[in-house]
């Protein structure tokens, strides 16, 4: 009996020495904690797609605002033009060819993201953050492979592209939408995404407001077939695509609305940006009904090119990030920044080091965010969707191979300061640069080849 008291002694002083701490934990909270990361991930939205970066028709007044309230940038980089290869770079702060993920992964795909590879919810969650995921996660969709195996507390999506169902792709998989790894049985509804996904992240920020968080939100949306509620169809001025995209907008609002409410708006990083450009092609699988059209595409804006290629059209993408106090308000930078350069940065956030044993392709671009100094990225290189390096740039220069379908690629050199629309090749004029960069990608396909880190 008089251990059990004790021990009933020990417990009472352990409560209280532990309400006085929360207390004190109470009382710092502002300055203490640490702050919130939101990405927010549009799906082939494209560079000239929203009214801060120019669309006439388009209006995405919230978006506007976010952009106005902190960082926008000209020269950022989604890691590859297309979706799953995009995704494990975001997440991995590595270029995909490293984890063996080329193009986008099929309902009949039985490959996905490595067990041995460390994501940004990894590392949050190794700091104490609570970690949520909803939306679209296209890195593979079969046990082992869940977000809940990567670093997330929680999720709620698609598990792969939402036009991965007959007619358009044909494939007698059922899509489903699910809640952590549990399948939710029935149809997934098109046009009720954006908004569904939506609520779940409001919920999740209302329930996680008073800890740190991290929140990915990955929008099905505007990737074809597009979808849209009845209360928002017709009300833009550039058809359903716009549409879509100003749902996107009233989506960003309601998140940055519930992060005011939970009182965190100013201990939160938030950041918006695409997976890639804009699809623009028109495979004959897609001209069956329901009809996906031509004017369903998006915009790259002054941008050659679209989502798949490796012209600017197919990576270059909008980014926004806001962070009140920390970024300062109105900036627009063209310096060159990638989603590669995420996780170092949001690991830096977080106090947690890099992940070990692997090659980070990405740089810690905290400082340049916060406008102190420029971007520390020097290059990006751009691969086809399949897989193929097939260029790289530097802060002036690209050197592009464009590959004819038969025959040796044409080397091909853009000044993308003064011609970012790629419409003059000046490889004849400097041979010195075009040899300067041939070997650079030369160099970096080498050490590709010889780091090992397929299987970290
Ligand atoms: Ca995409």
């Amino acid at each position: 009996m008089r251990g059990v008291k004790l021990t009933l002694h020990a417990l009472t002083l352990a409560a209280i020495a532990s309400t006085a701490s929360l207390a004190h934990a109470q009382a710092t909270t502002t300055a203490a904690r640490p702050p919130n990361v939101v990405i927010i991930f549009a799906d082939d939205l494209g560079y000239g797609d929203l009214g801060a970066y120019g669309h006439p028709l388009i209006k995405t007044p919230r978006l506007d605002r976010l952009a106005a309230e902190g960082l926008k940038l000209t020269s950022f980089y989604a890691s590859a033009p297309v979706c799953s290869s995009s995704r494990y770079s975001l997440l991995t702060g590595r270029y995909a060819i490293r984890g063996g993920i080329n193009g986008a992964l099929m309902p009949e795909s039985t490959n996905g993201l490595g067990a041995g590879e460390t994501t940004i919810a990894d590392i949050m969650r190794s700091a104490g953050y609570r970690t949520g995921m909803v939306g679209k996660w296209h890195l593979g969709h079969r046990p082992g492979f869940f977000p809940s195996e990567h670093g997330f507390d929680s999720y709620f999506g698609l598990l792969y592209s939402n036009d991965m169902i007959r007619p358009w792709v044909q494939t007698d998989v059922p899509m489903r939408l699910y809640r952590g790894t549990e399948e939710i049985p029935g149809e997934v509804d098109n046009a009720t995404l954006t908004e569904r996904y939506t609520g779940e992240a409001v919920a999740f920020i209302r329930e996680n407001g008073n800890r740190p968080f991290f929140l990915y939100l990955a929008h099905s949306m505007p990737h074809v077939p597009l979808g849209v509620s009845p209360r928002f169809a017709g009300r833009s001025a550039n058809g359903r695509y716009g549409d879509v995209v100003e749902m996107l907008d009233w989506s960003t609002g309601q998140v940055l609305d519930a992060l005011r409410e939970a009182g965190v708006e100013r201990n939160t990083l938030v950041i918006f940006t695409s997976d890639n450009g804009p699809w623009m092609d028109m495979p004959p699988r897609m001209l069956v009904e329901p009809r996906i059209v031509r004017t369903d595409a998006g915009s790259a804006g002054p941008l050659r090119g679209s989502k798949g290629t490796s012209w600017e059209g197919g990576t270059r993408v909008p980014f926004i990030a806001r962070w009140p106090g920390r970024i300062p308000a109105g900036s627009v930078s063209s310096d060159l920044a990638r989603t590669l350069d995420l996780l170092p940065t949001v690991a830096r956030i977080a106090g947690r080091p890099l992940p070990e044993n692997r090659a980070i392709d990405g740089q810690d671009i905290l400082d340049f965010l916060e406008g102190n100094g420029p971007s520390p990225a020097q290059e990006f290189f751009y691969y086809s969707s399949g897989g193929r390096l097939e260029g790289v740039r530097d802060r002036r220069w690209k050197l592009h191979l464009a590959y004819p379908d038969k025959g040796e690629p044409m080397t091909e050199l853009f000044d993308l300061l003064a011609d970012p629309s790629e419409r003059w090749n000046v490889a004849d004029e400097h041979p010195d640069i075009v040899a300067r960069l041939r070997e650079r990608m030369r160099r970096f396909a080498a050490g590709l080849a010889g780091d090992g880190s397929r299987q970290p």
